[in-house]
């Protein structure tokens, strides 16, 4: 028989609520992590981490990758996904089946049961590198959520509104977490400040951001 505590406490004391649509799955990664390394390191020998170009003539401190269908990209003609990777010309290596799994199995309880990604980015910050304010909105569809799986050493997320000026709010995401977004929260506006220096003991010195999307 549930106590009142049961019932006024959260489901899972792992999860939490970041705004409506949007939700915080603490440590969710950690029994897919072997799996998830070793199949990182088969999609980098194939298509390499490399420092992308804005459209404004900045080249990115974050490195960047991609599997799946379709692949996120930005040079000086704009932000775009593309089936080809363009160093090598060749399709992006396919999405790794533990990928997958891993993506249902975060959507799944955070309200997106039919969530099926095409597209992963993959995100490697180096001490030093962040990611500035901004939006996710070259998706086709934004009814997709995105889920964001943090390995290796720990950032602060920063995560506005629907306004770049909107406050925002700071979560430390470490080894393990995942986040997954959308509905109501899918345009908001969000960060990852200067990682600060430091050795993860199975990632090193660095850490990885797989987000996950509907992207065609
Ligand atoms: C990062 N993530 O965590 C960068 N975007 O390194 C993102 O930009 C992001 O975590 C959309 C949804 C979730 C995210
Ligand atoms: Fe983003």
């Amino acid at each position: 028989m549930p106590d009142l505590f049961d019932i006024l406490a959260p489901a899972d004391p792992a999860t939490e609520i970041m705004a409506e649509g949007a939700m915080l799955l603490r440590g969710a990664a950690l029994p897919f992590e072997k799996d998830l390394l070793a199949a990182l390191g088969q999609i980098t020998s194939q298509s390499p981490f490399r420092h992308m170009v804005t459209p404004g003539g900045f080249t990115m401190s974050v490195a960047m990758t991609n599997c799946g269908t379709a692949g996120w990209i930005t040079d000086r003609t704009g932000y775009r996904y593309d089936r080809n990777d363009p160093e090598t010309g060749r399709p992006w290596p396919a999405m790794p089946e533990c990928f997958l799994d891993l993506a249902v199995e975060a959507a799944t309880p955070a309200g997106y049961p039919d969530f099926r990604p095409d597209a992963c980015l993959i995100n490697r910050y180096e001490p030093g590198a962040r990611l500035s304010l901004h939006q996710d909105r070259n998706e086709r569809d934004f009814a997709n959520p995105i889920v964001s799986v943090s390995l290796g050493l720990p950032a602060t997320f920063q995560f506005g509104g629907l306004k770049r000026n909107d406050p925002v709010k700071k979560y430390a995401l470490r080894h393990g977490d995942v986040a997954v977004w959308g509905g109501p929260s899918r345009l908001f506006y969000h960060g990852v400040p200067e990682l600060k220096d430091g050795v993860h003991e199975t990632v090193g010195r660095m850490r990885i951001n797989l987000t996950f999307r509907g992207a065609l």
